[in-house]
């Protein structure tokens, strides 16, 4: 009887011990270097999200997470970066949701034209119940999306004229992001859509390939799209949302406290990046007309015009997205309106 509970007490003390290094492995903070990559200027709201991501992963994990940031699509283009998460040869991006499309096909109801009136508005839906099962959506395709964060609402530049209402659009060549709905919205609009990656836009517009493209101010004057464009029209024709994305493959090998330092690091990136590029947004129309821009308002009674040329953008691809999300997500955006 003796030797058993001896036995018993040995076994005892192995498995507390084991469950002790299992805690303990799970709490330990190990050395991470990680590459995270975007493709605008270091000047833009994106490149200080990713300078504060940094700072505050090196900060949270005792100086053990040493992420190292590229601008410019240095590591490549969008779609490019999609490629290297979910291969595990990059860590992180920061990217529009537009690109990811082919990849997380959800992400697409988010370029519909003309849904979200503000970004207090988009804030609510994106931060929320929706969001959240639309970054879960990545997990099967070997990214973890961790964070919404903002590129704003986008606007169309063009070397023609002025766009005051939909006619003016008429004929237009104009790059669009690498999405059905994109490319099928600037249709409706009556404009020629060029899918382009960002990366080839600037050259694009510089040697009169396209006539014009679409995007929010801070990208407009970050990229000095004003020495090759010369019309900004504001149109707020859709809120883009840029994303913090991981690469599952090195996600995987994070034990629960690690983890726990990257959501963390993100939740207070989205925080600081919006106020940023809302604050450098309030000041950026001011900034296009010092590079001589010529800066037009589109009146609100040409704007539902245009909201109402669009309309059949949903009838023709809502059809493509998950059903029941699409419908919580149009609910979530009337709820947020109200
Ligand atoms: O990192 C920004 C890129 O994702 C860029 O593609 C976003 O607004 C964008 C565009 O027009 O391509």
């Amino acid at each position: 009887m003796k030797k058993i509970s001896a036995k018993c007490a040995k076994l005892a003390l192995i498995v507390a011990s084991l469950t002790a290094c299992i805690a303990v492995g799970a709490q330990e903070i190990r050395e991470h270097k990680m590459k995270l990559g975007y493709a605008l200027k270091e000047d833009h709201p994106q490149g200080f999200a990713a300078q504060k991501f940094a700072e505050l992963l090196a900060q949270k994990s005792g100086g053990k997470m040493h992420l190292q940031t590229f601008a410019n699509s240095t590591l490549g283009d969008d779609k490019q970066m999609i490629g290297a998460l979910q291969g595990g040869v990059q860590e992180f991006s920061i990217q529009a949701t537009s690109p990811f499309v082919g990849t997380v096909r959800d992400y697409g109801m988010l370029d519909f034209f003309f849904i979200f009136s503000n970004e207090k508005q988009a804030d609510a839906v994106l931060d929320g119940p929706v969001g959240q099962k639309l970054l879960a959506k990545n997990l099967d395709k070997g990214l973890v999306g961790l964070v919404f964060l903002e590129n704003g609402f986008r606007n169309i530049t063009n070397n023609k004229r002025p766009i005051s209402r939909p006619e003016d659009i008429q004929g237009l060549k104009i790059r669009v992001m690498q999405s059905p709905v994109m490319i099928e919205s600037i249709q409706q609009l009556g404009a020629n859509p060029t899918p382009l990656a960002f990366s080839e836009l600037y050259t694009a517009l510089e040697t009169g390939t396209v006539d014009g493209e679409e995007n929010p101010c801070p990208i407009v004057e970050s990229a000095k799209f004003a020495e090759v464009q010369k019309f900004y029209s504001v149109t707020n024709h859709v809120y883009n949302s840029f994303v913090l994305t991981a690469s599952k493959k090195w996600w995987d090998k994070l034990n629960p406290a690690e983890q726990k330092i990257v959501t963390d690091a993100s939740l207070e990136t989205r925080a600081y990046h919006r106020k940023l590029n809302r604050e450098v947004n309030a000041k950026c129309i001011a900034a296009l007309q010092a590079q001589k821009m010529q800066v037009n308002q589109v009146a609100p009674a040409e704007m539902s015009r245009m909201r109402d040329k669009t309309k059949g953008v949903m009838d023709k691809f809502g059809k493509d997205f998950d059903q029941a999300l699409l419908k919580d997500f149009l609910a979530a955006i009337d709820a947020a309106s109200k």
